[in-house]
């Protein structure tokens, strides 16, 4: 049995969790047969991805958007409390940061640009501290300017990444709208190619350049600056990243799912071996607490919280309870306690046990977990893996409202 979990979770566990050296600690305590370390061991690495700290400058002249981007990027309106203040004028040397509301491990700083300080560009990556930034993102609403090009040229001293955010983007395309000939996408890529030819011609090599609008996230840019940090982050902090990306697309909203449901096979090995406590009206186990944990990453990650969906329906201008009205889960714009989730278990059971089995049949062979292990991995995963499907098509008919989009055909994956 004890290499049977080792399997399961070396198979499943594969590359795409990182952190080969807890990976390999959890298969040692597996393969010696010692549970309770083994145990701590996939505690200790499912806390690691959620605590892993993921800090994101945000840099350029005052004016650029750079506090409203930060807004947007935590799903945050200008008005709302602890939002970063907007259309102020920075007169000093201020470093402040805005941590994630759900998940603080992923802060974005707001920086004044150069230009406002009397620092050099040297000086001025020192007083900001740039070691603890993974990485810069450098936002202009015009052309990129000579402060910009000496601060990215002092990142790259520093070896660290660095991004060039062309912001206010809704603003050109509805000045290019009234000439003659327009064609967004001609608007687009020229406006995008006048960037990089104009930061080439400064000295930075290779310069990535993404257009973007804060106010829509979702339009232009914003997906290829997410695609190009999630291939060039490393494997840790793109797991930090994804928990905390606003749901701006079909594809995020996938690659969440994706990732919450590795996780899941993880989670079940640890209900397989924890004390687990007994759901009523069923004849089998399930560790309660641990779902709960689970369920309740999965709304936060998905937006489906109360402030998550109260901010959506701010920012979108569609009313909260037409938001609430897509949501079939029952536990969506709830809090999950214990006693919520028993109740909706007990109801859910039943058919998650007959609407899942396919999918479980097909688990069970490939990665061969014996009858022997007992009920509650089994009953654990089918009920978290059914809830998890659930809540993502609610995320994504919220997306949908939200955008005022008609239902997408494009199914999201099983
Ligand atoms: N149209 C439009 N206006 C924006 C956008 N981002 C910021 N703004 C406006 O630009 C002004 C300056 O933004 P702010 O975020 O305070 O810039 P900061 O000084 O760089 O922090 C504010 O009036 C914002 O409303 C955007 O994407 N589109
Ligand atoms: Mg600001």
């Amino acid at each position: 049995m004890t290499e049977r979990l080792a399997l399961l979770l070396w198979t499943n566990a594969d590359n795409q969790f990182g952190n080969r050296v807890i990976k390999e600690e959890i298969k040692e305590a597996l393969l010696k047969n010692d549970k309770p370390l083994a145990i701590a061991k996939i505690e200790e690495f499912l806390n690691k991805e959620k605590n892993t700290p993921l800090n994101i400058a945000i840099t350029g002249e005052t004016g650029a958007g750079k506090s409203t981007f930060i807004n947007a990027f935590r799903g945050m309106d200008n008005r709302d409390e602890g939002a970063a203040p907007t259309g102020v004028t920075e007169t000093t040397l201020e470093n402040t940061p805005y941590p994630h509301p759900m998940y603080p491990n992923v802060t974005l700083w707001d920086l004044p640009g150069i230009g406002t300080t009397k620092f050099p560009a040297d000086k001025y990556l020192e007083l900001v501290g740039f070691e603890k930034f993974d990485f810069f993102i450098i936002i202009s609403d015009t052309r990129f300017r000579e402060n910009d090009v000496k601060l990215t040229q002092e990142i790259q001293k520093m070896k660290k990444r660095f991004y060039f955010v062309r912001s206010k983007i809704d603003n050109d395309v509805r000045a290019a709208e009234r000439k003659k000939d327009f064609s967004k996408e001609k608007t687009l890529t020229k406006m995008r190619e006048n960037c990089v030819q104009g930061l080439r011609g400064s000295g930075i090599q290779s310069p990535q350049v993404f257009l973007m609008s804060s106010f829509e996230l979702h339009l232009y840019d914003f997906s290829q600056l997410y695609e190009t940090l999630d291939r060039e982050l490393p494997e840790h902090k793109r797991h930090a990243l994804l928990r905390a990306m606003p749901n701006i697309s079909l594809e995020i909203i996938n690659k969440k799912k994706k990732a919450f449901k590795r996780r899941l096979y993880l989670l079940c090995a640890v209900s397989g071996g924890v004390a687990a406590v007994p759901l009523p009206g069923l004849s089998i186990v399930v560790d309660i607490a641990l779902m709960v944990g689970a369920v309740t990453d999965y709304i936060c990650g998905f937006g489906l919280d109360i402030k998550s969906l109260k901010r959506l329906s701010a920012i979108s201008g569609v009313p909260y309870t037409d938001l609430l009205a897509v949501i079939t889960s029952q536990l969506a714009a709830k809090k999950i306690t214990r006693d919520l989730l028993l109740k909706v278990s007990a109801q859910l059971a039943v058919s998650a046990v007959f609407m899942v089995l396919e999918e479980v049949c097909r688990f069970i062979p490939i990665i061969g977990i014996p009858l022997s292990m007992g009920f509650s991995i089994t009953t654990t995963y089918r009920l978290l893996n059914f809830i998890l499907n659930q809540l993502a098509e609610d995320a994504q008919k919220v997306y949908e409202k939200a955008l005022g989009l008609k239902a997408s055909p494009q199914k999201l994956k099983k």
